[in-house]
């Protein structure tokens, strides 16, 4: 059986969630204390060194990343419809994942960490609220011609940005200025097999 690893406030966590669910896989959640620090303790370092949560076990898979996960997921799961393989539509989505990864984490993921935990987490507020209304507005010109992020279909594109741009209100980023990123969510939202996390 599957096993996740993860915190339920964690946005990266619920990534890896939210496409088990889609896919309707059976899995076994494992839920790391992260206030407690049991992702910096012996026993999870020597499965994940990064001591981060989410982290993916499948046998003897061990996968950490959401993003990864993503791509593991789909591919040993969900198939083309997720995924596809040739050169230019793989690039297309891979380049969502990196955004995901890249700008997303560095705006509304990191003002959203920063609202939640406070000035220790050593976040440049300003920066990461310039950071986020840039992607946003990216996200709302490119929504404006397109239903998904990629080929008029949902794939991991999606998911991978999907959970810190509706987490966006716990960084105090609203969204009202935004209604193409709003429909977008509303749409992941129908998808079979949503699942929502808190904030969401
Ligand atoms: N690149 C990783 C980053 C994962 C990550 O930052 N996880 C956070 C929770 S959302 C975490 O474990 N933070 C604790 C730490 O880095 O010490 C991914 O995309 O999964």
């Amino acid at each position: 059986m599957i096993k996740l690893y993860g915190h339920e406030v964690s946005g990266n966590s619920y990534k890896a969630r939210l496409m088990l669910s889609l896919l309707d896989l059976d899995y076994e959640w494992v839920r790391v204390d992260l206030m407690k620090g049991e992702h910096k303790s012996p026993e999870y370092l020597a499965i994940n060194p990064f001591g981060q949560v989410p982290l993916l076990v499948d046998g003897e898979t061990q996968l950490a990343d959401a993003q990864a996960i993503l791509v593991y997921l789909a591919r040993q799961y969900g198939g083309e419809h997720w995924l596809p393989l040739e050169a230019l539509p793989l690039a297309q989505v891979i380049r969502w994942l990196s955004t995901a990864a890249g700008e997303v984490r560095q705006g509304p993921e990191n003002a959203r960490l920063y609202h939640l935990f406070g000035a220790g987490t050593n976040i440049n507020i300003e920066r990461a609220t310039q950071k986020a209304e840039f992607i946003l507005t990216q996200l709302e010109q490119h929504l404006s011609t397109h239903t998904w992020l990629e080929f008029e279909r949902p794939t991991i594109a999606d998911v991978a940005v999907f959970p810190y741009v509706a987490l966006a209100r716990d960084g105090k980023i609203e969204l009202s200025a935004y209604p193409q990123v709003l429909a977008w969510i509303e749409r992941v939202k129908q998808l079979p097999g949503y699942i929502p996390m808190a904030g969401i």
